[in-house]
Formats: structure tokens, sequence, C-alpha cells
């Protein structure tokens, strides 16, 4: 039988159907209602409902735009309340205790998809790392020098679009150069799940295809709990 609190949690597919409703709405207030009081107060996790409602309805909006049933405007208005939304989950939820890894996040150079990246920054950081997030668009000569100013434990790359797999590949090279190969290298991002082989060719330290997977995988090799 199902405890009290299972049969508390909320039904985070039908908020999610709310919660892209309020987005093609504009209706910033609901969107953040949502999110916040029938999803995380309700008792899901700040990873769960970034997962389950924010990243699956912003990849039914770009199913939507594809298919040109919304414009680009009103793509840009639904990813503004998901930018919004995530800042208000970081806000509210608990950061787990600091398991002393840093770890730089960045976009690669020409990328413009940030959102990816600041999701993942976002769980990175609740989950204990100590998080420095470069957003979109990262020239590669400015991440060295980031790095050797923070001297992080873990680089994560994303990359969305396939046609900036060029500027990955460069990237990684220079930064294995830069460091002697002693920096491991997470990379994700549409472009490594829509091609399949990428990741072994690069050789990334760590893959993953989503948010709460990278977590798991930079734990375990950087050796932190749980
Ligand atoms: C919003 C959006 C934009 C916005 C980006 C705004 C922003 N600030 O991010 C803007 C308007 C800039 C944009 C531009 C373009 N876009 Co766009 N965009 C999207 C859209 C709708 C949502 C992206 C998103 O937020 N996804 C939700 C995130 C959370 O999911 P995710 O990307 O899978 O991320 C997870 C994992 O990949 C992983 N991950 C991500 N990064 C990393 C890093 C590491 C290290 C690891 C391990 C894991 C990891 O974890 C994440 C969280 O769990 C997508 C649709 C989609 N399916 O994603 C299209 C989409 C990606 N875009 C697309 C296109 C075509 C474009 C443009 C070429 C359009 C144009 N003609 O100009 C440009 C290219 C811009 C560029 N040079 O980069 C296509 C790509 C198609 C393809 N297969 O190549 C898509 C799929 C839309 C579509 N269905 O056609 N876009």
């Amino acid at each position: 039988m199902a405890s009290a609190a299972t049969e508390a949690r909320p039904d985070l597919a039908t908020v999610r159907a709310r919660y892209l409703e309020a987005q093609l709405h504009g209706n910033r207030r609901e969107a953040l209602r949502l999110v916040i009081d029938e999803a995380f107060a309700r008792g899901a996790s700040a990873l769960e409902v970034e997962l389950e409602v924010i990243q699956e309805a912003q990849r039914e909006i770009g199913r939507l735009w594809q298919e040109n049933s919304i414009t680009i405007a009103e793509e840009h208005m639904a990813t503004a309340i998901s930018n919004m939304a995530l800042a208000h989950l970081y806000d509210h939820a608990p950061r787990e205790r600091s398991n002393g890894k840093k770890v730089v996040v960045a976009c690669i150079e020409g990328e413009l998809h940030d959102f990816p990246a600041r999701l993942v920054a976002d769980a990175l950081d609740l989950a204990g790392f100590d998080v420095r997030y470069l957003g979109a668009n990262v020239p590669t000569d400015s991440l060295l020098a980031v790095l050797d100013r923070e001297k992080p434990d873990l680089l994560a790359l994303s990359v969305t679009m396939i046609f900036n797999v060029p500027a990955l590949r460069n990237a990684t090279a220079r930064v294995r150069e830069h460091t002697a190969g002693s920096l491991p290298i997470a990379m994700g991002g549409g472009a490594l799940s829509w091609m399949n082989a990428l990741a072994a060719e690069l050789q990334a330290d760590v893959t993953a295809c989503d948010a709460r997977e990278l977590v798991e995988s930079a734990r375990r090799l950087l050796g932190v709990g749980p």
C-alpha cells in the first residue's frame, strides 16, 4: 500500500502540461506557481522538477517550433520563463553539503543554447559541487584563462548544435594540451545525444544524457559521495 507521503506526491506530468500552457500564454506567475507551489513545495526535488517539468516542456517547445506551430518569439518567451523558473528553484532548493570539488561549466564557442548548461550547472551546484558557470559561446582562449585561475577538478562542456562539434573538438584538444591531460572533461548536450559515437571518439572522461546522470558520474569520477 502506498504511504501517505507517496500519495501526496505531485503528478509531474500534469504539472508539465500546465507549465507548458503557461509558457505558451506568457504567464510567468502561473509558471512559477506551478513549479514552486504545485511541484517543489509538494515534495518533488528541484532536480525532478527541472528534468520532468522544465526540460521536457522545453523539448516540446522545440517540437512546436520545428513544426511551425509557434514562432521564434514564442520560443524566446517560453525559454525566458524557464530561465526564471530555474532561478526560483535554485533559490528555494536545499544544497547538499559541499564536497570540495570544483566544476567549470561552459558552452563551447558558437553555442547559443545556454539553458541546458545552466540546468547542468544548477544541478551540480545543488548536489554540493563548487560551480563556475560561464554561460553561452565561451571563446576557447578565455576558457583556458578561467581554467588557469580556477583550477577546477572537472570541466563540463555543453554543445547542442552539431555544427558546433568542430569547436568542441578544438576546445577539447586545446584544453588537453594546456593542462597536459590532467583535467577530466565531461561532454554533453544535444549534439552528443544525436551523435552516438562522438563521446568515445573524443575520449570524454564523462558523458551523460541529462543532469542527474552527470551528477552521478561526476561523483563517481571524483570519488565523492553520496
Ligand atoms: C530554446 C532553444 C533555442 C534558443 C536557446 C536559448 C538558450 N538560452 O538556451 C535559441 C533561440 C538561441 C536557439 C537557437 C537555435 N536553435 Co535551438 N532550441 C531551443 C530548444 C527549443 C530548447 C533547448 C532547451 O532548453 N532544451 C532543454 C534542455 C534542458 O535539454 P537538453 O538540451 O537535452 O539538456 C540536457 C542534456 O543534453 C544534458 N547536457 C546538456 N549540456 C551538457 C553538458 C554536459 C557536460 C553533460 C554531461 C550533459 C549535458 O543535460 C541537460 C539537462 O538535463 C531546443 C529543443 C530541444 N529539443 O532541446 C531547440 C533546438 C536545439 N534548436 C534547434 C535549432 C535548429 C536552432 C538554430 C539553428 C535555429 C536557427 N535557425 O537559428 C539556432 C542555433 C543557435 C546556435 N548557434 O547555437 C534544433 C536543433 C535541431 C538539430 N537536431 O540540430 C532544436 C532541437 C529545435 C528543433 N526541434 O528543431 N534555440
